[in-house]
Formats: structure tokens, C-alpha cells, sequence
């Protein structure tokens, strides 16, 4: 078995290549040079006149047919955006919201309340009465209370918006108009004020886009949380990440996508059938691998090994010894069921909004996920009999990592230094300048960027200046799989400082090492998360949001999700650093909006920035100039 010692697993591009199977590095390749006029966001499709599109040269067009100019086409693409990022969101907290419902019902006999603490925590803080009432009660009620921010006609804010963020900013966005009351109504408000001949304004345009990504925010709130009282809140956990961690000797199972609702089902049934996978010659038995965000979801509550982040994803297959790829929805590449017709591996949908040519659907039923987890755990033990020894290739790399930093894990840590007052150490560290700040690694991967390179660099210079940082998704899983997620990267990488915090912490906190310098917060959703403690530190502080040494920065963002992920993040007032440019140069107006004038708005703006060296430079002068402003 050969080594592979690339960041993006060069064994395996190299035998895609002699089996002639096309990766999405090779489509990339082909497909340039890419559509100029879509990059900048000036080609229009809304109406069957066009499509038009305008010359960013100044020489052809300046209008569309209608007459819509360039901060119009612009502007109504980039709301379309968010909305869309905002609806993915909003339908997975949706799934969970409702799967809580019919827990409560008791009529989803395959799921229950792992967390019923959680349940009653979430229940006073969204303000509803407990006493004297079973937890089933309970979970109704939190599930409808929920699922109101779906289907609100009264115009009070949404439930999981107003009681999430500080209150300073929660009336800065309410006076502004962006203070949603309804998730999907805010996603319908896109559609169709961004219809021929509706909104043609880019200011107002824009404005109902963070209205819209408040809403993605309002949706991934409630996908955390939910999920964690249906399947446990995170605890610091010890796992293996990259393509090193499928297993020769076993029946290897991916689960890909996002909403946990089936792959949690699947890691419960893998016990009991354990014995047929080692009598079908699996000595290894079965062995389950994470893809992207569900990949993250068991990886931080069941410790499974994350095998890929989104770019590597088709290579799990490429490995020959992948038996099944199992997926939901999102950031799924339809590539793979193509890619797994050339192996013995199986590739399932299992959502009926997210069907894929090729691959076999077995549809998740509430009433029937666990027969549905079996028999798909069945039909890759099947496939297991079909492998080709000679297709196999499994790089050796993996990492180790703790992962498992759910807001309430790190209060449980802390609490063992502090009982009083657990967020202390942090904010002392952070006031004495041990920590000079905090910078929350989110979003993709994408292909025009070398994987996961940008996440390396900025983190190991950041760390260098002694920043802390906190990690969800498809960043998370480029540092877990380069092996910054343990304890050896905190001594190794860690400037002095934040070394000895991490240190101290992980010894007052009864582990017997250092705390790792990036903290694993989870899937992309569980940005909430990064947003509970840094609430959590402002109203300790008596600061609001935009004034603590916080920075967001998805250096490799590609999807529609990641739009409205940075979206909100500015509108909670926090900077937000981009590795690639969105599709908005078509519209100076609009470009300058997001990265000076929101400022003046919500605080928060875009930088823009491609080098990583360059970017953790500026992000590290952002944090200094925020604790100036603080006076420590
Ligand atoms: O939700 S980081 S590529 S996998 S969109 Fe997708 Fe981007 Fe990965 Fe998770 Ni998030
Ligand atoms: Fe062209 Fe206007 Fe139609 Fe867009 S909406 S395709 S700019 S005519």
C-alpha cells in the first residue's frame, strides 16, 4: 500500500487517473475558463426575455432587457443566495423539530429524549412553564414553540432569534427591520420580491438578505439544540481523522450529508449485527466513517472517525474498501454514485427530497429507521463479498483528535476550576492578553482552492499569535484530518502564551493534557454554538457581541449555505473573513456594502482576502484593534 503524503490524498487523484474516473479536480479543469459574467454575478436568468447579461468592461450592455442594471442583478443573485442557504438550514432544524414532535407524541418509537436536561434547559429559556409537567409535554411543547418560527403570521421575532443573542443586539436588528418572525416566509420574501419587475433596489434588496440569513441562523439554532436532546449533547471525545481511517479488514459504511436522523440510527444497530459482517470475512466487523456535516454530528456525540471533508468526498469511494455511501441531504456530489458504479460499493439516498440517478433510495421513515438502518447495514455486508482486492488503496494518514466542544462540554470543563463563574479562566486569559482573541473557522472546501490549504496556513500563524480558535464543518474536518485538533498541536503550534492557558486548563480540568488549540464545535449548524459562548462571554463581560476580539473566517467558501452563514455573522456584528470573492464585482455598490458600509449598519463587514499568511495578518490586526478598543 503506497503513502500518500498530500494534503488532498495524491495517491488516490493518481489512480483515479489510471482508471480513468473523473474527480471533481478534473470536471474543474475542463470547465475553465469559468463564465466570466457569472463570477461577477452579471449574467441574469430570472426571466425568459434574457438571459442578459452586463458588460463589466462598460463597452456592451448596461442594462438587461427590462432595464435592470448591474446592482440590481447583483444584488437580487446574492439574496437568492442566502435564501437558499437560509432554506437548507431551515429545512434540516425543521426535520428535527418535528421528529422532537412525534418523540413527544410518542409516536416516534425509534427515537427518544437522550438529554432530558437539555430539554428543560432549552424549555426556561425559551420560556416556557415546566412545573408539573412530563417531559413528553415538554418536548411538545418545545417542539411547537419551534416550529413556530416556521409558521408565524404575527409579527413578534422569531423564538429562537430573541432568546439566543445579546440583547443589545437583538434591538440593533429589530430597529433595522431585520428581526425575522417567520424562517420560510423570510425565504418566500426573497423569491418574490426578487421576481421580474418586483425589487430593483440593491440597498433593500440586500437588507431582506440578512433578514433571510437571520433566518438561516434561526434554523441552525434549532437543529443543534433539538439534535442534541434527541441524541446527546457533546462531551470532548477521543477519534481518528482522513481516508486512514477505512479499514482494510472491514465492512465500511459512510454517512454523508447533514441531518443526523438516520446515521444516528445506523451507529445504533451496528452492534447487533457485528457478528454477520465477521462472518461474511470482515474481521474488522463493521466499521462506520463521517463524511462532511453528519460526519461531524457522529463524530462529536459518538466519537465515529471523520473520513473526508466536502473536496475529498468522491475519494472515500476511490479507496476500493468503501462498501456503502450512505447519504441525506446537502453538499452531497452527484459525482458519487457514478464513481461508486465503478466499485462493489452501494450508494443510498434516503430523503425523499434529495434523490440521486444511480443510486439505490431507501427511504428514512420515522416508524421504520431502525429496519431501514439494518437492511442497509445488510446490503453492505453483501457488498463487502464483492470487493476487488486488487482496486484497494487506503492511504495511511489519520489524525488524532478530540473532538466533542459543545458550549455546555467546555461550561463542564471549566466549571472544574470555577463552579461560580466557569467562563472566568477564559475571560481572565483574554483580558490579561494570554488569549489575544478568538477566531471561529467555518465553512467549505472548494476546488479553486488547494484543500484545506488556506484553513492550515491561517491557523498555524494564528496560533503562532496566540489566538484561540474554535471550528465547525468542512473546517473543522480540514483540521481534524491535519492533525491540529490534539494535544501535540497545541505544543507544537501554540504561541507561548495560549500554550501554557491550554495547558494549565487541561490540567485544573482533570485531563492529563493540554486542551488542543482548535476547539471542535461540530457541523456547520452548530455555528450556534460558537455564537452561545460568544454570548455567553459578552453578557459576562457586559459587552455586546461586536465589541469582543471575535473574528469568523471561511477561507475555502463555496456554498449558498456559507453566504448566509457569513451573512448573519455580520449582522451579529462580528467580521467576517472570506477566502474567495462572492459572486457580487459586477456591482462596485454592491461589493462596497459588504466589505465597508454594513459596518456602519450592524458593525460586522467582510474581508476579503485570498492569502492565508496575509489574511491571519489582518485578522490578527482586527482582534488587536477590538482590545484597544476595550482598553485591555
Ligand atoms: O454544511 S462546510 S461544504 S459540508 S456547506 Fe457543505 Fe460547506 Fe462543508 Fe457542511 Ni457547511
Ligand atoms: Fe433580463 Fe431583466 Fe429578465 Fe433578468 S429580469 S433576464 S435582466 S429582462
Amino acid at each position: 500500500m503506497s503513502k500518500c503524503h498530500n494534503l488532498s490524498n495524491q495517491c488516490l487523484i493518481d489512480k483515479a487517473q489510471n482508471e480513468k474516473i473523473d474527480l471533481v479536480w478534473d470536471r474543474y479543469e475542463k470547465m475553465l475558463p469559468l463564465c466570466g459574467f457569472g463570477e461577477k454575478g452579471i449574467c441574469c436568468r430570472i426571466c425568459m426575455k434574457g438571459p442578459c447579461r452586463i458588460d463589466p468592461f462598460g463597452n456592451g450592455p448596461q442594462e438587461g432587457i427590462c432595464g435592470a442594471n448591474a446592482d440590481t442583478i447583483v444584488a437580487r443573485n446574492l439574496v437568492r443566495m442566502m435564501a437558499a442557504g437560509a432554506a437548507s438550514h431551515a429545512s434540516h432544524g425543521k426535520e428535527i423539530a418535528k421528529t422532537l414532535l412525534n418523540v413527544g407524541r410518542q409516536t416516534a418509537k425509534n427515537y427518544s429524549i437522550k438529554d432530558p436536561e437539555k430539554l428543560k434547559a432549552i424549555a426556561k429559556n425559551i420560556n416556557i412553564d415546566i412545573e408539573g409537567k412530563d417531559i413528553h409535554q415538554i418536548a411538545r411543547e418545545v417542539a411547537y414553540e419551534s416550529l413556530m418560527d416556521y409558521s408565524r403570521f404575527e409579527e413578534d421575532t422569531c423564538t429562537w432569534l430573541t432568546n439566543t443573542i445579546t440583547k443589545s443586539r437583538l434591538e440593533k436588528l429589530e430597529g433595522l427591520g431585520v428581526a425575522l418572525n417567520n424562517i420560510e416566509s423570510s425565504v418566500a420574501d426573497i423569491m418574490s420580491r426578487t421576481h421580474l419587475g418586483t425589487d430593483a433596489d440593491p440597498i433593500n434588496l440586500l437588507l431582506a438578505g440578512m433578514k433571510t440569513s437571520l433566518g438561516d441562523y434561526t434554523g441552525m439554532q434549532i437543529s443543534t439544540h433539538l439534535s442534541d436532546v434527541l441524541f446527546g449533547t457533546p462531551e470532548p471525545v477521543i477519534s481518528t481523522a482522513n481516508l486512514g481511517v477505512i479499514k482494510k479488514d472491514a465492512v465500511n459504511i459512510a454517512v454523508h450529508g447533514h441531518n443526523p436522523l438516520l446515521s444516528e440510527i445506523i451507529v445504533d444497530v451496528v452492534d447487533e449485527l457485528n457478528h454477520e459482517a465477521i462472518a461474511a470475512g470482515a474481521t474488522a466487523g463493521i466499521n462506520i466513517v463521517g463524511v462532511c456535516c453528519t460526519g461531524n454530528e457522529v463524530l462529536l456525540r459518538r466519537g465515529i472517525p471523520m473520513a473526508s471533508n466536502y473536496l475529498s468526498q468522491e475519494l472515500t469511494i476511490l479507496t476500493g474498501a468503501l462498501e456503502a455511501m450512505v447519504v441525506d441531504v446537502q453538499c452531497i456530489m452527484p459525482s458519487l454514485s457514478k464513481i461508486a458504479s465503478c466499485y462493489h460499493t452501494k450508494m443510498f439516498t434516503t430523503m425523499p427530497e434529495a434523490k440521486i440517478p444511480g443510486a439505490t433510495h431507501l427511504e428514512l421513515h420515522d416508524e421504520h429507521a431502525l429496519e431501514n438502518a439494518r437492511d442497509i447495514v445488510r446490503q453492505s455486508i453483501e457488498a463487502f463479498k464483492r470487493r476487488d482486492e486488487s482496486k484497494i488503496l487506503i492511504p495511511e494518514e489519520k489524525s488524532n483528535i478530540i473532538a466533542g466542544f459543545s458550549t455546555e462540554s467546555i461550561v463542564n470543563l471549566l466549571s472544574k476550576i470555577d463552579s461560580e463563574k466557569p467562563l472566568r479562566p477564559i475571560i481572565d486569559n483574554i483580558v490579561n492578553g494570554n488569549i489575544r482573541g478568538v477566531v471561529l473557522f467555518a465553512g467549505c472546501n472548494n476546488v479553486k482552492v488547494t484543500q484545506d490549504y488556506n484553513f492550515v496556513h491561517m491557523a498555524k500563524k494564528l496560533l503562532e499569535n496566540n489566538i484561540l480558535i474554535l471550528a465547525t464543518g468542512c473546517g473543522a474536518g480540514a483540521f481534524a484530518k491535519n492533525s491540529l485538533m490534539n494535544s501535540e498541536a497545541t505544543k507544537e503550534y501554540a504561541g507561548e502564551s495560549l500554550k501554557a492557558v491550554l495547558t494549565l486548563l487541561g490540567k485544573e480540568a482533570g485531563l492529563d493534557v493540554p486542551l488542543p488549540p482548535i476547539l471542535h464545535m461540530g457541523s456547520c449548524v452548530d455555528n450556534s454554538r460558537g455564537v452561545d459562548l460568544a454570548v455567553a462571554l459578552a453578557n459576562e463581560l457586559g459587552v455586546d457581541l461586536n465589541q469582543l476580539p471575535l473574528v469568523a473566517s471561511a477561507p475555502e467558501v463555496m456554498s449558498e449555505k456559507a453566504i448566509a452563514i457569513g451573512t448573519w455573522v455580520t449582522g451579529l456584528g462580528v467580521p467576517v473573513h472570506i477566502g474567495l470573492m462572492p459572486p457580487v464585482e459586477g456591482s462596485p455598490l454592491v461589493a462596497n456594502v459588504l466589505t465597508e458600509g454594513l459596518k456602519d449598519v450592524v458593525d460586522g463587514y467582510f474581508i476579503v482576502e485570498g492569502d492565508p499568511l496575509t489574511a491571519a495578518d489582518k485578522l490578527t490586526q482586527v482582534i488587536e484593534e477590538k482590545r484597544a478598543a476595550l482598553n485591555i
